[in-house]
């Protein structure tokens, strides 16, 4: 009795599963045709005002159709989020458009204004999205960061813990694993004993330009093993796996496993005669092959020779379903690019389109009548009720909710501002953190530091003797058990508040990236602090871009920097970086000169970080000891430094010429004014704070018909009077000045590579010194004299 009722199960079983392969099937044909189609008709439907070529991938996104399908149609879970590789944005958006969270006139308008976004994003493309991705290997990357994040919050019962956690997913393409910065995650994330991350990797073995290289691929799961990965190879799909079972099938596994990439493709390209010539002259020896020959004609050959295990639906699911615990799994996917379109596997097909004809031909096969291209059903052999209760059925199609709404951390009116005669920007940095960690308060305990190894050296020292370093597992400080003297804790605890980075620039923004979305992928707030030396900002350029990009809000300090950092010499010397905070959208740089000021711009920038439309927040620090003014700040002077600049020497009305400095140079601007006023009584002396958000309020002003911040500074000069701009950076940082009011600008800066020396030393060489400021006053006055 028993036994029968098991059995009964058991088929009932069976006929569920397969009730469900055939909806996947059938919506992996939709998903297919859709991505096409889109992609169709962006390029040769839609009218084409300029001329340009649309684009959009057709053979990339054939190529993950069915692994996208199992995922999104049955694998994940809410809790689950994903990077899809950039150019299967058709895919995601057609999956999206099946599940109710998209509409028909964003496909329509696919890579068009307003459209569905050429490569999925966050910011254009809204909730659907978890992971930005576009520049190749930072998604994937981003992951790793994310599921990092994730237990950082969990740990420490940020979030609630009763779901399982998140599997933090990266549909990645094979090329790339290319990316260093893949190798420098990969590493990292063992340090760290990452979990709950899936790497689904498109082996399709082919890049933008040809067919990838055989050798590659031999080697990685090997280095994803040796990381501590799971590695799961879907190679043969079970058609395959059938023909191999047969009498002499191994040889033909043979025969394909030692197949080169670009012979594969190429056969691939070419169809059943083409297999059949070189089957035939290779095994015609064996009687079984010559049977499995002689049972298949050229199109189902063809099928069994392409049966790849990533394009196999019951292979993929097997795969995905198999995985119950926690451990990082990399699947490498075997698949077809361009699989069930006309240039499947051709080395040219990245960029190719399919042609009118060949449309024509692909739409007869899918069953698509004209008129019908963006029916969810039309074409597939179900009926719609089944498919449409199928996917209603998916985890993913109850709610269209994909982020989380998080309560804003209290900000409190005002840090404390560390005094003294002298001090630097850096110094003042650390212990205005380590002020905010030695009190209990909401923002503290949601500030999480990270550096790439310059923790010490950007002093974040105060902070993480206070506040611990994060690790998964509690870990001694070993110095400190052993009573060797250091001014360092470094002991660890899932209680730590800093996570402590290898020397990897392009790791501090990725996880700076995942833990300044805390709050819309998981729930919770985090208010990111990554330090670093600012020269290095440039070493991971790209993710710091990506990080805005997709609206992650985080502040980066950035320390030392220009050539103050003098005896360290020209290696370590930041001449561009103003520049790279004038430029990125999503970031506000800032180069406060006086402790007070930082202590009022790092209160601002917990709020700024949190704003509904607001933006991260760098600030170019310095090591070098400046007197102090002392003073009160009233709450005008508060809003100026915000603003950008404030007088910090009046200047007369009508005056004939002004110093306009910025950051650790104020000593200079301080000396040459002071002597300029023998000359010149009424000069003024121009404090900025930030040439970025001056520049960028005075673009917003002129849009907006109104007068910026920095038209009213200026207003008190002179008309045309000149002004002597001066900072430890690129002259060019400042010289826009002049197009403000059309003042005559003498830019001041540095723009050569610098070299080991002192301050004095070096200052004058590189022409910012107080010497330089006068020279270049007494020109400028002559120059309007003249
Ligand atoms: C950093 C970066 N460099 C170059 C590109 C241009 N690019 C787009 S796709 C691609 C090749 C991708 O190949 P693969 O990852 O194997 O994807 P698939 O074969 O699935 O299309 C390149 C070089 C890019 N998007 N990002
Ligand atoms: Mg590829």
């Amino acid at each position: 009795m028993l036994q029968a009722l098991e059995s009964r199960a058991g088929a009932e079983q069976e006929i569920v599963t397969q009730e469900r392969i055939a909806c996947l099937n059938a919506l992996e044909r939709k998903v297919l045709w859709l991505s096409t189609w889109m992609i169709h008709n962006a390029n040769h439907v839609r009218p084409n005002r300029d001329g340009l070529k649309v684009g959009g991938h057709q053979a990339s996104s054939a190529s993950v159709a069915t692994l996208m399908t199992a995922l999104y149609f049955d694998v994940l879970r809410p809790q689950d989020r994903v990077a899809v590789k950039p150019h299967a944005s058709p895919v995601f958006h057609a999956i999206q458009y099946l599940l109710g969270h998209q509409s028909r006139e964003k496909l329509e308008q696919f890579r068009a204004f307003g459209g569905a976004q050429s490569y999925p994003s966050r910011t254009k493309d809204g909730e659907t999205v978890d992971f930005s991705t576009g520049s190749v290997g930072l998604g994937v990357g981003m992951t790793l960061f994310a599921s990092m994040a994730q237990d950082y919050l969990r740990l420490k019962q940020l979030v609630p813990t009763d779901d399982p956690p998140g599997h933090m997913i990266a549909l990645a393409g094979d090329a790339e694993l290319d990316e260093g910065n893949i190798f420098e995650a990969l590493l990292e994330g063992w340090k760290h004993d990452v979990r709950n991350l899936w790497w689904i990797i498109d082996y399709n073995r082919q890049s933008l330009d040809a067919v990838v290289s055989d050798r590659l691929f031999g080697r990685i799961d090997a280095m994803f093993e040796m990381m501590g990965w799971r590695v799961v190879t879907l190679k043969y799909g079970r058609l395959l796996e059938a023909a191999f079972a047969r009498p002499d099938g191994h040889h033909l596994r043979e025969w394909i496993d030692a197949c080169p990439n670009s012979l594969y493709s190429a056969l691939v390209y070419k169809g059943g005669e083409g297999w059949r010539e070189h089957l035939h002259r290779d095994l015609n020896r064996y009687p079984g092959i010559r049977a499995i020959l002689d049972d298949h004609d050229d199109a189902a050959l063809q099928r069994l020779m392409t049966n790849l295990a990533g394009h196999d639906m019951e292979s993929v699911l097997d795969a995905f379903h198999a995985v119950a615990d926690d451990r990082p799994t990399c699947f490498i996917a075997y698949t077809i690019k361009g699989y069930g379109l006309p240039f499947a596997g051709h080395k040219d097909n990245h960029a190719g389109l399919m042609n009118l004809d060949q449309m024509a031909s692909f739409r007869s096969n899918m069953g698509v009548a004209e008129g019908v291209e963006w029916d969810r059903f039309a074409g597939l052999d179900l009926p719609a009720e089944r498919l449409s209760d199928f996917l209603a059925s998916a985890p993913l199609a109850r709610t269209d909710r994909r982020w989380h709404g998080a309560e804003p951390v209290p900000v409190p009116p005002r840090l404390s501002t560390p005094r003294g005669a002298r001090l630097s920007t850096q110094e003042a940095f650390g212990r205005i953190l380590g002020d905010i960690a030695a009190r209990d308060s909401a923002l503290a305990d949601r500030i999480v530091t990270t550096s790439p190894d310059v923790t010490v050296s950007t002093n974040l020292g105060p902070w993480v003797n206070r506040r611990g370093i994060f690790d998964r597992a509690e870990r001694a400080d070993i110095f400190r058990e052993e009573k060797v003297v250091s001014a360092q804790r470094w002991a660890m605890s899932p209680q730590g508040q800093h996570i402590e980075l290898g020397i990897a620039e392009s790791n501090l923004f990725l996880q700076l990236a995942a833990l300044g979305l805390a709050g819309p992928l998981f729930g919770t707030r985090l208010l990111p602090i990554g330090t670093l030396y600012d020269p290095f900002i440039k070493r991971g350029l790209d993710v710091l871009n990506y990080a805005c990009y997709q609206d992650a809000r985080f502040i980066l300090v950035a320390t030392p920097s220009g050539i103050t950092l003098a005896p360290e010499g020209g290696a370590h010397q930041s001449i561009g970086e103003p520049l790279i905070g004038l430029a990125q959208p999503g970031l506000v740089g800032y180069e406060p000169a006086y402790a007070d000021e930082l202590a009022i711009l790092l209160r601002w920038a917990f709020e700024e970080i949190q704003r509904e439309g607001g933006q991260s927040v760098y600030f170019r620090l310095s090591t070098r000891p400046v007197e102090q003014p002392s003073r009160e700040i009233p709450p005008d002077l508060e809003d100026a430094i915000i603003g950008g600049a404030y007088w910090l020497r009046e200047p007369d009305e009508q005056a004939e010429l002004a110093i306009a400095y910025c950051g650790a140079v104020a000593p200079e601007a301080l000396a040459a004014h002071r002597e300029l006023a023998e000359d010149i009584p009424a000069a003024g002396l121009l404090a900025i704070t930030s040439p970025d958000r001056l520049h960028r309020d005075w673009q917003a002003a002129r849009t907006a018909g109104k007068v910026s911040a920095v038209e009213r500074l200026l207003a008190r000069l002179r008309p045309h009077a000149p002004l002597v701009t001066v900072g430890d950076f690129h002259p060019g940082t400042l010289s826009w000045l002049g197009a403000v009011a059309g003042n005559r600008i003498v830019p001041l800066g540095v723009d050569r590579f610098g070299q080991s020396g002192d301050i004095p030393d070096l200052y004058g060489a590189y022409r910012i010194d107080a010497n330089a400021i006068l020279d270049a006053a007494a020109r400028a006055c002559l120059l309007t004299l003249r």
